[in-house]
This record gives structure tokens, sequence and C-alpha cells, in this order.
């Protein structure tokens, strides 16, 4: 009984002293969604069980190792102890309770963090390799940085173009795959104006870590003035709605456009250029060049690269006008 209660007492100084080393290490980022703080509760939960766990385990091992070690002149062994039915409930009943509060809580979280608020904000996520693109419907702004309002729900509307993506921002704790074919959704609540990284979650190939865009939420008035700088600048300038476009569209992912190599070839002096291709035949890079590029991306692979690496379903996303636009911008980048 003796042993019991010294076992008992440093186990509660372990476990409290475990936890609180793990807390100060400042474990998680900051707390910026509604969500978070629901999502935060539960890992608190589990971090006091695993702090509990640990110390039952590693406190009873060296306790006995010392405590019951053998003494000088000791030969028998030890008592023959045959099962204890008090303990065996107690060691079976016990976790099962902890299991189904965990998973009683874990519910509750769920129902917490999907909690539909109806006044949100919608905004459409497209996901592609390798860029994110927001739009906020009925404004007609379309944007590669995700700007929210603080203290308002917003309800993410999110489709992928190619594989399946993951959109995570860690400041929001919530994350969603985009599972290509599907409309997935996911709500978040900013409670913290400043500025954030939706990051790819799920491999999703070559330049998958780089598959990156900034997050800012702002107050409710600087929000209001975004959207409507946003909106009333339709560019007249058909260079820039190509750069623009080449944004929106992860082109940029993988064209670079100051000479460096990236996943495909650079932009830089493309234009007017002779390009050798896979099937070493040449090709003038004149606007019908870069035209069939685009939409049949695999009918002139240029050499040192490998047909089906460029995205084959841009015929069905661009119209003449924005071919032309992209086009423009390709010819500035000089010949
Ligand atoms: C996933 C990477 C990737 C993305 C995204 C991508 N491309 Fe490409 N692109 C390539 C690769 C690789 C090649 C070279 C092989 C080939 O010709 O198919 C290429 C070739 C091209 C060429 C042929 C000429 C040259 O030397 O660059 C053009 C033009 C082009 N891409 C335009 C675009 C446009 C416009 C977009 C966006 C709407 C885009 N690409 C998006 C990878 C990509
Ligand atoms: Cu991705």
């Amino acid at each position: 009984m003796k042993h019991m209660l010294l076992i008992g007492i440093l186990v509660a100084i372990s476990t409290i002293s475990i936890h609180t080393g793990l807390d100060s290490i400042g474990l998680l980022p900051p707390q910026a969604s509604a969500q978070a703080i629901a999502i935060d509760e539960l890992f608190e939960w589990h971090v006091w069980m695993i702090s509990f766990l640990f110390s039952l385990i590693v406190v009873t091992l060296v306790y006995s190792l010392i405590a019951f070690r053998r003494r000088r002149g000791e030969t028998g062994d030890g008592a023959h102890i045959e099962g204890h039915a008090g303990l065996e409930v107690l060691w079976t009943m016990a976790p099962l309770f902890v299991v189904v509060y965990l998973a009683f809580i874990g519910a509750q979280s769920l129902g917490e963090t999907r909690r539909v608020d109806p006044s949100a904000l919608e905004v459409d996520v497209i996901a592609g390799q390798w860029f994110w693109r927001f739009e906020y419907p009925g404004q007609g702004v379309v944007s590669t940085e995700l700007v929210l309002p603080v203290d308002r729900q917003v309800y993410l509307r999110m489709e992928s173009l190619d594989v399946i993506h993951s959109f995570w921002v860690p400041e929001f704790r919530v994350k969603q795959d985009i599972v290509p074919g599907q409309v997935t959704e996911l709500r978040i609540t900013p409670i913290m104006t400043g500025s954030y990284k939706v990051l790819c979650a799920e491999l999703c190939g070559t330049s998958h870590a780089y598959m990156e865009a900034v997050v800012i939420v702002l107050d409710e008035s600087d929000f209001a003035d975004w959207l409507a700088g946003q909106s009333a600048s339709v560019e007249d300038d058909p260079v820039a709605r190509g750069r623009r476009l080449s944004e929106q569209n992860g082109c940029l992912a993988c064209h670079s456009v100051d000479g460096s190599q990236k996943v495909g070839p650079t932009w830089t002096g493309l234009f007017g250029s002779q390009v050798r291709l896979a099937d070493d035949s040449v090709a003038l890079a004149d606007e019908n060049f870069i035209i069939s590029s685009i939409l049949d991306p695999d009918m002139q692979v240029v050499e040192g690269y490998t047909a089906g690496v460029m995205p084959s379903n841009y015929r069905d996303l661009f119209e003449e006008s924005q071919l032309d636009d992209i086009v423009a911008y390709i010819i500035s980048l000089g010949k």
C-alpha cells in the first residue's frame, strides 16, 4: 500500500511536469479561427492523456526497478500471483470509458467546427498543379490571395482541376481534401486579423511543396475596400490580363518569366525563337505555336521535356480572347 501511494504521488508530479513542459514548447501556431478553439481543446485533452500514460508506465517501471531490485543474499523467486479479478475489471472498464468519452467530445467538436452560419461569405476555391485561385461569386472578383473579413464565417466551396489537393491553413486548424470531380466544403471563422498561408497538405506532384497562397484577414471595412478595389480593376491592358491569367491558372508554377528553369521551359525570350522539339524538328515560336502548345501540349513536345507533364485540359478552360491575352503576355517577355 505504501508503494502504491508513493507511485501515485510520483505519477501525479510527473504528469503535471510533462504537461507543463509540452505546453511551454508552443506546439501549436496562433489560434486564428473559431474552429481552432474546439480543436485545441481536444488537443489539450490528448496532451494530458499522453502525459499521464507516459508517467504511469515509466514511473512504475523505474520505481519497481529500484524498490523491488534483488537484495544481497536474496535467492528465491518472487511470489506467484494468479490473476486479480478486480484489477482486470478496472483496466478493462477504465479505457472503455475514456475511449467513449473521447468519441463523445470528438463528435462534439466536429459539430462545432461544421456549424453553419447562413450569413457566411461564399468563396470558391480552385486548386490545380500547383496553384490556388479564389473566386468571390457575385462580386466578379478573382484572386490568387485569399482575403477574408474577420469575425465572419467563410464558406469555401472547393474544386480541383487535376489531382487530389488539400486545403490547410495551420492557424485555422481545419483541413479538407479537394478531390477531382467533387465539390468539398470547409467553414472557417477567422477571429484574428493578420496574414497566414494556405498550404497544400496532399502530395500532388513535383512542385507540391511550393503550392502555397497568402491568406489575409482584414477587418470588415478594409475587406469591403479590398473587394471594391478588386472589382474596379478590370484591366484593359492585354499584357496585364495575360499575366493575371497565367498566375491564376498556375502556368507560372511551371514556367518562369526570368529565364530560370522550372518544371517547363522559361517564357523569357520564347516568342519568335526557334524551338527544338523532342522529335528533332524545329518550330518557330509564333502565336500559332504558343496557342497550339496550350490547347494540345503533347502534339509538339519541346526537346528535353516529356509529354504529359503540362496539363491538357486548358482547351476547356480558356476562351479565345484569353488565349490572346496570354500570348500578349508571352510576347511582352521578349524575343
Ligand atoms: C505542370 C506543369 C505545367 C503547367 C501548369 C503549364 N505548363 Fe506549359 N509546359 C510544361 C512543360 C513540361 C512543357 C514542355 C513540354 C511540352 O511542350 O509539352 C510546356 C510547354 C509549354 C509551351 C511550349 C513552348 C515553350 O517552350 O514553353 C507553352 C507555350 C506553354 N507550355 C504554355 C503554358 C500555359 C499558357 C500554361 C497555363 C495556362 C502552362 N503552360 C501551364 C509544363 C507546364
Ligand atoms: Cu496540391
